[in-house]
């Protein structure tokens, strides 16, 4: 049995459906993101870094229980657990190992910062211009990137692999990244289309915290705890030290 720690998110979504691909069993183990659950001491024993996804394989190695965190380490793992979603052939299977590192490292990360530029601080009432322009800019970049891996192929890494998994998650959601993938990038459309088709990524989650969690809305409060932007009342925070006495450097 594999424990999932889930919130409604791209990066857990990889997740659930590379566990539905392979047929393993597993549980939700609902972790509010929102309300800091990721903080917890528990947790964070689990995930140091404090972020959804992690896995819990109780039946790990050796039949050991195994910790994982990183949605890109836990695909890693859930297919060479299985034996599947990966290529048998060394140098395909090592161009599907790039792609996944290409979207935990490039598409995920940016994407997810558009996202917060473009739909998330706007709907609190902030807009930074050079910020929302920097990351709609990258992710755009990217999208073109994936749009010529795809003009000649029917998955990322030639058969359906932990790259794909990786990639659609977020690729359903450009446009609330500022892109538009049927307008602008036809082949990830395409694809995008493909690999929805599949049942697993059409499963949903029959927790009753789901269907408020999709909707991504947010109190100030949540906002705060996991967004954490720079604390405008003066308060010294991570994001903005206090500042330097004047004619300091003592
Ligand atoms: N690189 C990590 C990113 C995980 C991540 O950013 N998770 C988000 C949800 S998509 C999260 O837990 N956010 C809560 C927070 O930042 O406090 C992965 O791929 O697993």
């Amino acid at each position: 049995m594999i424990d999932l720690y889930y919130y409604t998110s791209p990066n857990v979504r990889k997740v659930l459906i590379a566990l539905e691909e392979l047929e393993l069993e597993y549980q939700i183990r609902w972790t509010d993101i929102s309300g800091g659950e990721q903080f917890s001491p528990e947790y964070l024993q689990i995930n140091p870094n404090g972020k959804v996804p992690a896995i819990v394989d109780h039946d790990g190695p050796d039949g050991r229980p195994l910790a994982l965190f990183e949605s890109g380490a836990i695909l890693l793992y859930l297919a060479e657990k299985t034996g599947k979603l990966l290529p048998a052939d060394p140098i395909e299977r090592w161009d599907a190992v790039a792609w996944t590192v290409w979207q935990v490292a490039n598409h995920g990360p940016i994407a997810g910062q558009s996202t917060h530029f473009h739909k998330y601080a706007p709907a609190m009432g902030i807009n930074d211009e050079y910020a929302t322009g920097r990351y709609l800019n990258e992710i755009r970049r990217l999208y073109g990137v994936l749009d010529t891996r795809l003009a000649d192929r029917d998955y990322i890494a030639g058969e359906f692999s932990i790259a794909d998994v990786a990639t659609y998650p977020w690729t359903r959601v450009a446009k609330g990244q500022g892109v538009d993938i049927e307008g602008e990038f036809p082949h990830v459309a395409a694809w995008t289309q493909r690999v929805g088709e599949r049942p697993s990524t059409k499963v949903r989650v029959s927790d009753p915290r789901e269907a408020k969690a999709s909707k991504n809305e947010y109190t100030a409060e949540q906002f705060q705890t996991l967004f954490r932007p720079p604390d405008t009342t003066g308060n010294p925070t991570i994001d903005s030290p206090e500042p330097a006495v004047a004619g300091g450097n003592q």
